[in-house]
């Protein structure tokens, strides 16, 4: 009896030590994640991922309708892409992924609810503080700012639809209202904005910013003066008030080789640069006046 009791035991040991040895096949959506939030005609890759390697001989994912069914056969791991209807319901959706192994057995992932909003209509005006800038040195930076509404409680400054560009002007005087661009704006390098939304000028003249965001954009203009070497407030001449800007810079990366401020073009803005625009004072000592 004793002797039976302890082979069951050892059976149920034996069992136990060979499950933890044999992979369980599983399946899951691994994107999008939980709790995502869609919008009609935004297209969204759907990840599945399974395990053992070559366990399933198809691998679905089932939308709740009208979202779809995709399919894919041979695949451990497929990406589908899914566009969301645009007539469906905001709410939420289920996605669920579903794998036929090599012997038909059906297994389903824990499904992925997604929440469903209806798209927010496109902005028909976009609006910036800015009404022009107007630069004193060539490397000057600024940051740009938008919004979809006049105050800016809605700030898309940060949005991946944001684009910025840079055009040559359609007016000739420093300061001019920016209306409208012509049908086929050319491109200008007055300025250049980085990906992060900031204005940096490159070269004396005059263009127009141009921010663009869902089919809604805003125009400003810009200058940047022709300025003498070492002029950094652009008023004409050399002067201690320009040393400031320079002793005021000093450590600070320059925002490209044409940074007016790298007096020597060597990549630093330091003391050396303090020193050169010394010797470009339009005055002695560097007087202001
Ligand atoms: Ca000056
Ligand atoms: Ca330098």
């Amino acid at each position: 009896m004793i002797k039976l009791r302890l082979n069951l035991v050892g059976i149920s040991l034996v069992l136990c030590v060979g499950a933890a040895f044999a992979q369980i096949p599983t399946v899951s959506i691994s994107s999008p994640l939980p709790g995502t939030v869609l919008t009609p005609g935004q297209i969204v890759t759907i990840s599945v991922q399974s395990s053992p390697q070559g366990a399933f001989q198809l691998i679905s994912v089932v939308g709740q309708s009208p979202l779809g069914i995709f399919n894919a056969n041979g695949q451990d791991s497929p990406n589908f892409s899914l566009t969301v209807p645009r007539t469906i319901s905001a709410g939420t959706y289920g996605l669920t992924a579903v794998a036929v192994d090599r012997d038909g057995n059906r297994l389903m992932s824990r499904p992925v609810i997604v929440r469903i909003e209806s798209a927010s209509p496109a902005p028909t005006m976009l609006f910036s503080d800015l009404k022009y800038i107007d630069f004193t040195y060539v490397g000057q930076t600024f940051p740009l700012f938008a919004s979809v509404r006049e105050s800016d409680d809605f700030d898309v400054s940060k949005s991946p639809e944001l684009r910025w560009e840079v055009f040559a002007s359609p007016a000739t005087v420093r300061g001019a209202r920016v209306e409208a661009l012509p049908p086929v704006p050319i491109p200008s390098n007055v300025a250049v904005v980085t990906p992060g939304g900031v204005a940096i000028a490159r070269q004396s003249g005059l263009a127009v910013i141009r921010g663009t965001y869902r089919g809604a954009s805003v125009l400003i203009p810009i200058s940047v003066v022709a300025s003498r070497r070492g002029d950094l407030d652009g008023d004409g001449d050399v002067d201690s008030d320009d040393l400031g800007k320079i002793l005021d810079s000093v450590g600070v990366t320059p925002s490209g080789t044409w940074d007016a401020r790298d007096l020597n073009a060597d990549g630093k803005i330091n003391a050396l640069d303090t020193r050169i625009l010394t010797t470009l004072c339009s005055r002695l000592r560097c007087a202001t006046f």
